[in-house]
């Protein structure tokens, strides 16, 4: 076990966003730990509902012009009227992500706790980060009991193992429940099977459940499998969709034949090694203070009720950072779907926003992490997601706008809707697809794969502005406008009074395109291709509207300076251009990244950052903008609002974009990339004056160990994938003396320009 656990004196009772998430990427459970009677909430990634019919819409393309002439002439209420009649796709609406169902685990009466007041001695909850594995462990009449839960992704099986340290204590019963379409049937003493269908139209799914006893006797009961008497028990379940092609029955039944074969100490041992290699990639300590080892003894639900309550807690942080790691490797593995709204885990048939993949900050923002955290093949299910929408997305191109290219608006699911959904207020809005790409041109950098670029990356961004440069319309100035659009979700106030929605371009948009287009650029440099499409992409990109600073010296939102019936909107959409962007810096565009740092305070001063992703978002922000106390300020928020007791972050209700956005957002603050330099501690807060981080990663594919101590830096060592001329920075107060591993250094106070060469470690010497 290692330091790394979520802990608590008490199990979930019945409340979900108290139980504890495990999983593989595609399988996965919430584990509510209970004594007498375990729940596991079941989920496979690919089990939605499904449309029936193709979505897109052929009235759209006759309604496109009049939209924007409404909207070109001060008209947003009307063009939206219209816009929602006619340029919506049929269906508008996307069916629901569900729950594959609950397996319960009761004991015999009596066995494993009194049936009284059900009162255990020594009982404890965990999961531990470090391993992948929850667990229970109590005492009961002289006997030590112990469940441990994981899910394995070398044998993709979900494993529980119940023990007691005296034999022939362990008697239960297990079954399976699901709140609509599905049932059970034993299939043999060991096993039981369910079987189920999202919907009419879903994904149909079959699940198998062994059950392994050590010793012990099987006895009949009902539909349920029973095993009496037995020194410990190993249950393996199994599930596997129809998504993919398979034929679900068969393909449960293989995988858990399988895994039976291979028997449980094999199962943990294969477990553990492949979850270490990931997870251990990256440390960070930040908590030093006896106060600290103090607050390290105490469950994590009190921990964080004191940080509620005002406290600080340097540990939880760790943790709370840890964890976010440990959601995406738990919720996005290669050949899985990408994470959706809550990653893997959900218990409801129709959940929150259908929990899909929302394309105007929510999935992007789940995948912040990847690469700075180590973990960039956990980026590749969106890659390969992403190949579906940029194909579907052709037809919607033509369909609803006559434009060559792929689009993809603001929500999507895994059979790759790209219409604009919902409503008009909210849906129609281009360019979800386009920052996408972001996520291709990010991977690349990190990675460097020549392959990825040029086979899966790059046609896709071609496709994206193929669509843009068709789409974009010439205005009286010469500028090139987006539109119809939004700035997403929110809304602004015309002089008369009028409220708008839809607008043209939009400053995130121009935002968009223009990173869009100049790394389709680079690409295409790269590969030595395209040369008229770069002619083009570099004319239209130096046609989008640039950014601006209106009269009150805030970064504006849209092309005009409006009124604005929600300043503390949850969106701050204008700020694409300072994070997850790069085009506003501290450095090249000191006026821009002032001007966003204004947008940022008035946001907040009229309550922005309420939600949790939003408060990850501006931690994001801050840190990009070196502003150490506000990005650990929005740190603090989130852990006191945004947080429930198992760290899931709480939108309210749980959403999982806060805990990914907040975790990429505590390495922004402790190393940063973006801007052509690989910049140390840029934004360290007084909270953590001593501390050290190894294994983060910074563009071009470099892995950083970092230390500081009271607050300065005190050393660094760099390791990169493959030779590069990198530019480092430290912060001030600390001067470089020099660079090891290399003798092409060109050292000026602050930074170090240097020729790094693959494999070999750099060592910052700092005077
Ligand atoms: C957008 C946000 C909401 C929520 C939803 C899933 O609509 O505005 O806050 O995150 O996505």
């Amino acid at each position: 076990m290692s330091d790394l656990q979520l802990w608590y004196e008490q199990s979930a009772k019945w409340n979900w966003t108290s139980a504890l998430p495990v999983g593989n990427g595609s399988l996965g459970a919430m584990v509510f730990g209970q004594v007498d009677r375990e729940l596991l909430h079941l989920n496979l990634d690919s089990l939605w509902a499904r449309q029936s019919q193709d979505a897109n819409n052929p009235a759209a393309a006759e309604h496109l012009a009049q939209v924007r002439l409404l909207l070109m002439s001060g008209r947003p209420a009307e063009a939206m009227y219209l816009a929602n009649a006619t340029m919506m796709a049929t269906p508008h609406r996307i069916q629901p992500y569900q729950t594959m169902g609950m397996l319960w685990i009761e004991h015999e009466p009596g066995s494993v706790c009194s049936t009284g007041d059900r009162a255990v001695v020594g009982y404890r909850r965990w999961l531990d980060l470090a391993t992948g594995m929850a667990g229970v462990r109590w005492k009961h009449d002289g006997a030590t009991f112990e469940r441990q839960v994981f899910v394995s992704a070398p044998d993709n099986v979900v494993v529980v193992r119940m023990t007691c340290d005296k034999p022939g204590r362990i008697g239960m019963m297990a079954f399976y429940e699901r709140p609509a379409d599905a049932g059970d049937k034993l299939t043999g003493p060991d096993t039981l099977e369910f079987t189920g269908q999202c919907g009419a139209f879903g994904t149909r799914f079959h699940g198998c459940v062994r059950l392994i006893a050590d010793k012990g006797r099987w006895v009949s009961a009902g539909n349920r499998l029973r095993v009496r008497g037995a020194d410990a028990v190993t249950i393996i379940i199994s599930a596997a969709s129809d998504y993919r092609g398979d034929e679900p029955a068969k393909a449960a039944r293989a995988i858990a034949r399988r895994a039976v074969r291979k028997g449980y100490d094999r199962l943990l041992a294969d477990h553990v090694a492949d979850h270490r290699a990931m997870f251990d990639r990256v440390s960070l300590k930040l908590a030093h203070t006896k106060a600290d080892k103090a607050l390290a003894k105490l469950p994590t639900d009190e921990r964080l009720k004191r940080v509620k309550e005002g406290g600080e807690d340097a540990g939880l942080v760790e943790l709370y950072f840890q964890f976010g790691r440990y959601l995406l490797m738990g919720s996005s593995r290669p050949d899985t779907l990408p994470a959706n709204l809550q990653g893997i885990w959900n218990q409801a048939l129709t959940p929150p926003w259908n929990s899909d993949f929302h394309t105007n900050i929510n999935i992007q923002m789940n995948y912040w992490p990847a690469e700075v955290a180590n973990l960039s093949e956990c980026h590749t299910p969106l890659f390969n997601w992403m190949k579906l929408i940029a194909h579907n997305g052709r037809r919607t191109a033509k369909t609803h706008y006559n434009c060559r290219g792929w689009v993809c608006h603001h929500i999507s699911d895994p059979w790759g809707f790209t219409g604009p959904g919902d409503n008009a207020s909210c849906g129609l809005w281009p360019t979800g697809g386009a920052w996408l790409c972001d996520h291709l041109w990010e991977h690349y950098l990190f990675t460097g794969d020549q392959a990825f670029l040029r086979d899966t990356a790059y046609p896709m961004m071609r496709g994206a502005c193929e669509f843009f440069l068709d789409y974009l319309i010439e205005d009286e100035q010469g500028r090139l406008l987006c539109g119809p659009s939004m700035s997403p979700e929110n809304n602004y106030r015309l002089p008369d009074g009028t409220v708008g929605h839809l607008c043209m371009s939009p400053t995130m948009d121009n935002q968009i395109l223009r990173e869009l287009f100049t790394h389709t650029l680079e690409a295409a440099e790269l590969l030595n291709v395209d040369a008229p499409m770069r002619k083009r992409l570099a004319a239209a990109r130096d046609r989008l509207p640039a950014n601006r600073v209106g009269r009150d010296g805030r970064l504006m939102e849209w092309l005009e300076e409006y009124g604005e019936p929600e300043p503390g909107h949850r969106h701050i959409s204008h700020m694409f251009g300072l994070h997850p962007g790069s085009q506003i810096s501290m450095r090249r565009t000191p006026k821009l990244a002032q001007a966003a740092k204004r947008s940022l305070l008035g946001r907040l001063k009229h309550g922005g950052g309420h939600t949790g992703w939003s408060a990850a978002w501006i931690l994001n922000h801050f840190a990009r903008l070196h502003e150490p106390r506000r990005a650990y300020e929005m740190l603090q928020v989130l852990l006191r609002r945004s947080t429930h007791i198992n760290l899931f972050d709480d939108h309210p209700p749980f959403q999982i974009d806060g805990n990914f956005g907040s975790c990429a957002g505590i390495i922004e603050m402790l190393l940063q990339s973006h801007d052509g330099e690989i910049e140390l501690l840029p934004a360290l807060p007084d909270a953590w004056p001593t501390g050290s981080a190894a294994g983060l990663r910074a563009r071009p594919g470099v892995t950083v160990d970092l230390a500081w101590k009271t607050g300065k830096l005190t050393g660094a060592t760099l390791v990169g994938d493959r030779n590069a001329q990198l530019v480092v920075r430290v912060p001030k107060g600390r001067r470089i003396v020099s660079i090891s591993g290399t003798t092409a250094h060109r050292v000026d106070a602050q930074a170090v320009t240097f020729a790094a060469t693959a494999g070999v470690m750099h060592t910052l010497k700092l005077a």
